[in-house]
């Protein structure tokens, strides 16, 4: 008997999905570590936080693949890509690498609805609101180093960028979030 509620296509994507998580972690804890060295401790604490947050991602696709009954491969998790050069560097790559994932999201979700695996299509729609979210938060942070001045930002406006950053909380608030009272 078959328990195994996905389709062979669709373990594999979510599987590679999960690798993909565990990928994104370990860029925010490469990109993390290069501004903690630069003495950049808010934006290495906002990259460290976020980097936990990418590993709960990938935790999360490893226990619906396993509620659905399938099969969970672990992988080897590809090398993170260099260094940033600067601040806006960072922030820039960090945003590309969010978009890249969304475009990874939403083909699991096409996947899923040209599948009619309607369980999993709807799993993955927590993934869309996510990549939203990530891609505000990303876009929030390359609005905070073009006001600092961009690739040109001076020590004090770095500094106060890095200070406000280590408050900057986890998530993003999405427009459909927001009201006439809580513009
Ligand atoms: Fe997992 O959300 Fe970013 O990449």
């Amino acid at each position: 008997m078959n328990t195994n509620r996905l389709s062979p296509g669709l373990q594999s994507a979510l599987n590679s999905q999960m690798t993909k998580e565990a990928h994104a972690s370990q860029i925010y804890l490469s990109y993390a570590s290069w501004a903690d060295d630069l003495g950049y401790a808010g934006v290495a604490n906002f990259l460290f936080r976020h980097a936990q947050e990418e590993r709960n991602h990938m935790m999360k696709l490893l226990e619906y693949i396993l509620q659905r009954g399938g099969k969970v491969k672990i992988e080897a998790i590809p090398a993170p890509p260099p260094d940033p050069t600067n601040i806006q560097n960072c922030f820039e790559k960090v945003f590309e690498h969010e978009v890249d994932n969304t475009a990874a999201v939403y083909k699991l979700v096409k996947m899923s609805f040209d599948e009619e695996d309607w369980a999993t299509w709807n799993f993955m729609q927590w993934f869309v609101k996510e990549q939203t979210e990530e891609e505000t938060l990303a876009l929030n942070l390359l609005d905070k180093i073009k006001i600092a001045g961009g690739a040109k930002a001076t020590g004090d406006a770095l500094y106060t960028l890095d200070r406000d950053l280590e408050k900057q909380p986890d998530d993003a608030v999405l427009a459909q979030e927001k009201t006439a009272e809580k513009p």
